[in-house]
């Protein structure tokens, strides 16, 4: 591991993993063993890594599977489920499985089809979704915190993305934790944040989880996968790049650097006039709106 000047076997790095992970959920405070933790669990390598470091911890986790029906041509929605069960099986784990067309009504390239009218990718509707199913899911099954797999690839691509458009609303809310809401947001929490990609894979991989490789279809050609090329080129000339550029963006935040840019963000919540879910459209959420139009679509089309 250049970026640490370190190189480890296999033991010594499982061990190594296994520490920073509890140093970086103690360092940023994400939860604690009394905590009941939901984890978001798509297949791959990262969620999965995470669910089993995080069992091997001694925490309280559970598992969320959101079924997005991604199949034509690729069958990824299927297969990652799969990849899931099993790992859910062997550890004797709890995981909850949401599909969306029976939660919703159609399938994520259906819902994007109606309401795209055959532009642009459903990842817009996919990730409203994820973020409403995600949120209702931990509140109803009253667990204090919600931990996603996201690792310093993808956290530094989108602070990169964030950084060239100067978006501080964006930049003010990215960090290890977001906190609960007054209006009920879950807290949220990636304790994966300071490990990057090939140190994930290699804790899946010395530890025997079988997870789906393929990404989801729709991320070809997604602007955060041009931004982490150009930043692996960066780590490749010099490296440790991302690790110190999110390091440094996170101590800017510390020091109040983007502080008078929270409270505008998070007040004013209002609930959704049809699921109660926390909003800040003044009437009803973003995810109630959407499906509705695709629901009366689908109905208009038939
Ligand atoms: S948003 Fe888009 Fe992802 Fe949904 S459609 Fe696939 S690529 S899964 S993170
Ligand atoms: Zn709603």
């Amino acid at each position: 591991m250049r970026q640490h000047k370190l190189a480890l076997c296999k033991e010594h790095f499982l061990v190594w993993f296994t520490e920073q992970t509890q140093r970086f959920i103690n360092k940023y405070h994400m939860f604690g063993y009394e905590d009941r933790i939901l984890v978001a669990v798509s297949g791959g390598k990262d969620s999965l890594a995470l669910w089993n470091v995080l069992h091997r911890l001694g925490y309280q986790t559970d598992g969320l599977y959101i079924g997005l029906g991604i199949n034509q041509g690729t069958g990824y929605s299927a297969e990652s489920l799969q990849f899931t069960e099993k790992y859910a099986t062997k550890y004797n784990h709890k995981l909850i499985v949401v599909d969306v067309a029976e939660f919703a009504g159609a399938t994520i390239p259906e819902a994007a089809a109606l309401t795209l009218r055959g532009k642009g990718k459903p990842c817009s509707v996919c990730g409203l979704t994820k973020r409403y199913i995600m949120n209702m899911v931990a509140h109803q099954g009253d667990y204090n915190v919600l931990v996603t797999g996201h690792n310093l690839d993808d956290e530094v691509a989108v602070l990169f993305g964030n950084t060239l458009n100067w978006a501080v609303g964006y930049l003010a809310r990215q960090g290890p934790v977001l906190e609960e809401t007054a209006g009920g947001l879950a807290r949220k929490a990636k304790p994966f944040c300071r490990f990057y990609e090939r140190e994930t894979a290699a804790y899946a991989l010395l530890q025997g989880i079988d997870y789906i490789y393929e990404e989801c279809p729709h991320a070809t050609g997604a602007k955060s996968i041009y931004y982490k090329v150009q930043l692996n080129q960066l780590e490749a000339d010099r490296p440790g790049t991302k690790l110190s550029f999110y390091l440094s963006f996170l101590r800017a935040k510390e020091s109040g650097f983007f502080a008078h840019q929270n409270p505008a963000v998070q007040a004013n919540l209002n609930r959704c006039q049809t699921c109660g879910q926390p909003t800040s459209a003044p009437e009803q959420c973003a995810f109630c709106r959407t499906w509705h139009r695709v629901r009366s679509r689908r109905a208009a089309a038939a």
